[in-house]
């Protein structure tokens, strides 16, 4: 696992450099194929009716008036489609609740989930029938005229009173509402730390429900070949590769008969990192009426439809001494998985699982996590995933210690830290953390904040009494990211590997194709996979040409989510690039009639040791393994290596955020004035994408610190069903973001990378959330829930007051 870490050197023009990103000019001039534009000869329209209620028994489901309709072309209810499915939507993490030293259930619930519901439906949006159509419009216009009659059933919409006895139990089968619950750690170590401990923190928090707000929403268009039995299906999807899988399972496909093609895809943020029920029925119906088939999600049905995230509530514990310094720290959380599973609902608390000890050095670990069913859109991956939900415990949690002893958050921290290394170093819950300076990171953005002058600031302004009182959040995060070693996906119960591939295809005229596993969504591999290919081999950026997204064309790969891509499909890249290198040196020393020991590769090309005009460029060499002529015996013709990579280790980007914000103790409005954030993700590919990955990540934390939350009425409708009711924050609600890095090369990879897609996701919540709680402590407030809307701050104002304001 100590692979040397190669840091860019001088010779690299490309690693390291702002490059402009090569996928713009199509993506800003219209010329990006989205998967609207996709337009098939003949092609139907399919629709889906979705049920209006959160719980009710399915009695009937008529589809006769709307097969009659114009421009109908059929209609089926979930029971006349009950043949099609090989199997239910697919679940790749079957959490087993695991043995820890509390009492443990029996083995994790699997709820099955159709594609279309036939016997009740679960949460309001679930799919009860569909109607395929010659247009998008004779398709939605006929959905009316489908007949369902429902019996209502009793709902469960909270936590706790879906864990209450006697609740309405969504699956029946399994006799009550809960999940799993799954814990790590030695619970009675963790006791006698807190039993020992003279200062201990306890507090609850909770994390709205988010409805990811990808710009382009989901679509699906099947192109069938009736004759061959084949299937070629583009999908705005992030995972191309694990959804050929899933549907050929599901559909009772030979997997190779499908074809999966992730077209220019409009953002994920961990929403397509799903197999979805209307994948499965366009394949269905374009495999019963062998016609072309699309379907292209409203907004409106985005809401309802496209997995939500979070819903988790956290009860946080930290044991200290009289100064502050933790010792152990215990985290209990409730999680709200909706009415069923989708692809990774069970396991994405496991992926936070090991962080709720943050970046300090403690001894005591003990975390669990209750997971429950309710009868709501499931949940599912969002962006940070786990990650921003044990970040924003820890943070918040440490803040709440400095109030309690008087200490300066900045001050807590620092006693706390894991000092810094730059090998492997154990944590209590259990990780091997790859390096890590957290100091550094605090040093840092204090310095860029200008911290004691906020502090001055700050000062004066509570001299003067001032109705606009300024706060300022600390927030030091870790994350695990390069999802994942294949064996501890193993041990943690994934369905599927952890690896990725790469395929680097030398052109006999110099040009180079890059093949990836990865499939990127906003991203920008196909520029940073350039640029590692470039220096790689010595040939300009633009000669480099990066496939990805079509299981036809790439046919090995992991796709792109956790902030695996660079970590694991970009090692795989640079390791295919090595073998190159290895090929081609073999040939250059035949040409050049030396040892292949007297040659080194310097400036992007092999050099003759001490005679440095004797020199062989990659394309030379290129077309030299094409023309076979002189090749060296027992080496093949041509150019071409493929690598595929299972990291030894996750990596475990770090950094420091601070936020300022300026409360008006009047209203309760909160305007964010200053955000710093210090990331830490080792070797940088390209600064500019990693400034925009952490800018859109911020973005997105300080909406769910501030903004965004789904709501629901008590009948389990989405009262927050658009965007007019769920607040996503414009550039006009954000300050300009000051970005800065620190540099600890992760020792897991011979590149030294980290990944960073989801920083800015994890960091932003606690940092916001403990600046306006540090605004307002003089006025005694300590707690305000996410989001901190007006009202929230207002009211929490109110109630320190002692109810008046
Ligand atoms: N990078 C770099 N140097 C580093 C780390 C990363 O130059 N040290 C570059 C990479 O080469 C890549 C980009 O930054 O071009 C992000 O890399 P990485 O951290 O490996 O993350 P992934 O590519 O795996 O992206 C996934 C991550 C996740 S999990 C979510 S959610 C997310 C995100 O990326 N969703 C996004 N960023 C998004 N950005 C856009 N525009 N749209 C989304 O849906």
């Amino acid at each position: 696992m100590t692979e040397t870490v190669q840091a860019p050197t001088e010779a690299q023009r490309y690693v390291g450099g702002g490059v402009l990103r090569k996928e713009d000019p199509e993506l800003i001039t219209g010329q990006a194929q989205f998967i609207d534009d996709i337009v098939l000869a003949g092609m139907v329209w399919i629709a889906i009716v979705r049920s209006p209620y959160a719980h009710a028994r399915v009695t009937s489901v008529d589809v006769t008036r709307a097969r009659e309709a114009e421009g109908v072309v059929a209609a089926f209810s979930g029971a006349d489609l009950k043949d099609d499915w090989a199997g239910a939507l697919p679940c790749a993490w079957p959490i087993q609740t695991m043995s820890f030293p509390t009492p443990t259930d029996e083995d994790a619930r699997m709820p099955n989930h159709w594609p279309l519901a036939t016997d009740k439906v679960r949460f309001a949006g679930d799919g009860v029938a569909v109607v395929v159509a010659d247009s998008r419009a004779a398709a939605k216009d006929a959905l009316q005229l489908v007949d369902v009659e429902y019996e209502p059933l009793e709902l469960v919409l909270e936590l706790e009173e879906a864990l209450a006895e006697g609740a309405p139990v969504i699956h029946e089968e399994f006799g009550d509402n809960k999940a799993y619950r799954w814990g790590l750690g030695d619970a009675d170590a963790t006791q006698k730390l807190f039993d020992d401990a003279p200062v201990t923190i306890k507090e609850t928090y909770w994390h709205p429900r988010l409805i990811p707000n990808a710009i382009e929403p989901r679509g699906v268009v099947v192109q069938p070949s009736p004759a061959m039995g084949e299937y070629t299906l583009w999908s705005a999807t992030q995972i191309p590769h694990i959804l050929k899988i899933m549907i050929a399972l599901t559909l009772g496909i030979p997997e190779t008969k499908l074809r999966v093609i992730a077209p220019d895809v409009g953002g994920g943020f961990g929403s397509k990192l799903n197999v979805y029920a209307e994948e499965a029925i366009a394949v269905a119906i374009a495999r019963r009426l062998g016609k072309p088939v699309k379907w292209i999600e409203e907004r409106s049905e985005n809401y309802l439809a496209t997995i939500h995230g979070r819903g988790v509530l956290q009860e946080m514990e930290l044991a200290a001494s009289e100064e502050g310094k933790v010792t152990a720290v215990r985290a209990r959380l409730t999680a709200d998985f909706g009415a069923y599973y989708q692809l990774v609902t069970p396991g994405i608390p496991l992926l936070g699982a090991f962080l709720y000890g943050g970046v300090y050095d403690i001894q005591g670990y003990f975390f669990e996590c209750t997971g429950v069913f309710t009868n709501k859109t499931p949940t599912d991956a969002y962006r940070g995933a786990g990650r921003p939900e044990a970040t924003y415990a820890i943070e918040r949690a440490m803040d709440a210690l400095a109030r309690h002893v008087g200490k300066d958050p900045a001050e807590i921290r620092r006693l706390n830290f894991i000092p810094p290394f730059d090998e492997t170093h154990e944590i209590a819950a259990g990780l091997a953390l790859d390096s890590g300076n957290f100091e550094g990171t605090l040093d840092k953005a204090l310095e860029r904040a200008d911290y004691e002058g906020l502090r001055r600031e700050q000062e004066e302004r509570r001299q003067r009494g001032d109705t606009k009182q300024l706060g300022i959040g600390l927030s030091s995060y870790i994350e695990m990211c390069g999802l994942a070693p294949s064996q501890v996906l193993a041990a943690l119960k994934y369905g599927g590997g952890g690896w990725d591939a790469a395929t680097v295809r030398c052109h006999p005229t110099g040009k180079v194709t890059v093949v990836t596993g990865s499939s990127p969504h906003g991203q920008g591999h196909v520029t940073t996979w350039a640029q590692i290919a470039a220096d790689e081999l010595g040939v300009p950026f633009e000669d480099v040409e990066v496939l990805h997204g079509d299981t036809a064309v790439s046919p090995l790969g992991m796709d792109t989510y956790g902030s695996r891509s660079l970590a694991v499909g970009g090692i795989a890249l640079w390791n295919a690039a090595q073998k190159i290198r290895e090929k081609a040196k073999v040939i250059a020393a035949h040409e050049l009639e030396v040892a292949a020991e007297d040659l080194e590769w310097e400036g992007g090309a092999f050099h003759v040791k001490g005679v440095p005009d004797k020199t062989k460029t990659i394309p030379e060499i290129a077309f030299s393994a094409w023309t076979a002529h002189n090749l060296p015996e027992g080496v093949e013709p041509g150019l071409e290596e493929a690598h595929v990579y299972d990291p030894p280790n996750f990596t475990f980007p770090a950094g420091t955020h601070v936020c300022a914000v300026e409360v008006d103790t009047e209203t309760g409005k909160v305007d964010v004035l200053k955000y710093v954030a210090v990331d830490d993700c080792g070797n940088v590919i390209n600064p500019m994408i990693v400034d925009g990955q952490v800018h859109g990540g911020v973005a997105q934390g300080i909406a769910e610190a501030l903004y965004e939350e789904a709501i629901y009425d008590e009948q389990g409708q989405l009262m927050s069903s658009s965007m007019h009711s769920y607040r996503v924050p414009s550039a006009a609600e954000l300050p300009s973001f000051v970005t800065d890095r620190t540099t600890t090369p992760s020792t897991t990879n011979p590149m030294g990378v980290k990944g960073v897609g989801e920083a800015g996701t994890i960091a932003a919540p606690p940092a916001v959330v403990n600046a306006v709680i540090d605004a307002l402590a003089p006025l005694g407030v300590t707690d305000i829930g996410m989001p901190t809307t007006p009202e929230r701050v207002w009211r929490a104002i109110a109630d320190a007051k002692g109810g008046t304001s």
